[in-house]
């Protein structure tokens, strides 16, 4: 007999590997909601609930470092009523040339771990000038400018109703003042020009960003529901005449921090 061919584990096996792990390492066998903090979001997770087990996600097989300043590359299990939600305190962006299984294997990892929802969170910059630095959005839908999916193969999914209407529907009863926008990812990790921040506008985007679309995706085809949420940190390229600059937007994070923990907070229980 010939030996059968040796493929690597398929990306869905690393994360059913992924969850095991992390249910012996946290205690907890299954979890219920995933929250994945974006730029700005961090301060959020000590609002949250009681932290029961923080873990690195480098402890777990298929996660690699974290890349950005102002994200922590670990994962923490939180006792919130009675739910166990798993907050990924960083995400693997697109940008970091890493492939797209490794941007959406949290989002994998979420769903082997038993998350039925998953809130996506990000900063981003805003083309509506009314949107100040701190405002957050809710996302309606996306338009994903990578060109990459997370998907191999003839799996036709539908998108339609990705950013669930009724996971909206609960943010804006408990908060009504919330807008919402359609999120426009590019590649990054530069910031757009003037030109791409306008066409962007033009396609029917109101956010521009460097992550989630892919996760939003995957969460999908898991069988997810995704609840999005933008932090706007910042007028887009060209929308106000103030330059863009990284520290800025941790700065506009920190100080957003207590509105977002408090609208995470308030909206876990319900979703
Ligand atoms: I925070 O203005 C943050 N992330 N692409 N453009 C893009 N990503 C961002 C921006 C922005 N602000």
């Amino acid at each position: 007999m010939n030996a059968p061919p040796s493929y690597d584990p398929s990306p869905y096996t690393v994360a059913e590997q992924a969850a095991s792990q992390l249910a012996t390492a946290t205690g907890v066998e299954r979890h219920d909601l995933a929250l994945v903090l974006g730029s700005g979001w961090l301060p959020a997770a000590d609002m949250l609930g009681e932290s029961t087990a923080e873990i690195a996600t480098t402890d777990l097989p298929g996660f690699s470092a974290a890349a950005v300043a102002g994200h922590s590359g670990k994962i923490r299990s939180i006792r919130a009523g009675d739910k166990n939600l798993l907050v990924f305190l960083s995400r693997t962006h697109y940008y970091e040339g890493k492939g797209v299984d490794a941007v959406v294997h949290g989002v994998r990892t979420a769903a082997a771990a038993g998350c039925h929802t998953i809130v996506l969170t990000n900063g981003c910059g805003g083309l509506d000038p009314d949107w100040a630095p701190g405002t957050p959005v809710l996302i309606k839908d996306h338009i994903n400018l990578t060109g990459a999916s997370p998907l191999v193969g003839a799996n036709f999914v539908d998108l339609t109703d990705l950013y669930s209407a009724r996971l909206r529907g609960v943010a804006r009863e408990l908060d009504p003042s919330l807008d919402e926008g359609v999120y426009v990812q590019f590649p990054g990790p530069h910031y757009e020009t003037p030109a791409e921040v306008r066409m962007a506008g033009i396609i029917g985007g109101d956010l521009v960003g460097m992550s989630t679309t892919l996760e939003a995706i995957a969460a999908r085809e898991a069988g997810m529901e995704v609840l999005g949420i933008s932090l706007v940190t910042n007028a887009a390229a060209g929308i106000s005449d103030q330059p863009l600059n990284h520290e800025e937007v941790l700065e506009a994070g920190r100080a957003a921090a207590t509105r977002m923990g408090d609208l995470l907070s308030r909206l876990v229980p319900r979703l």
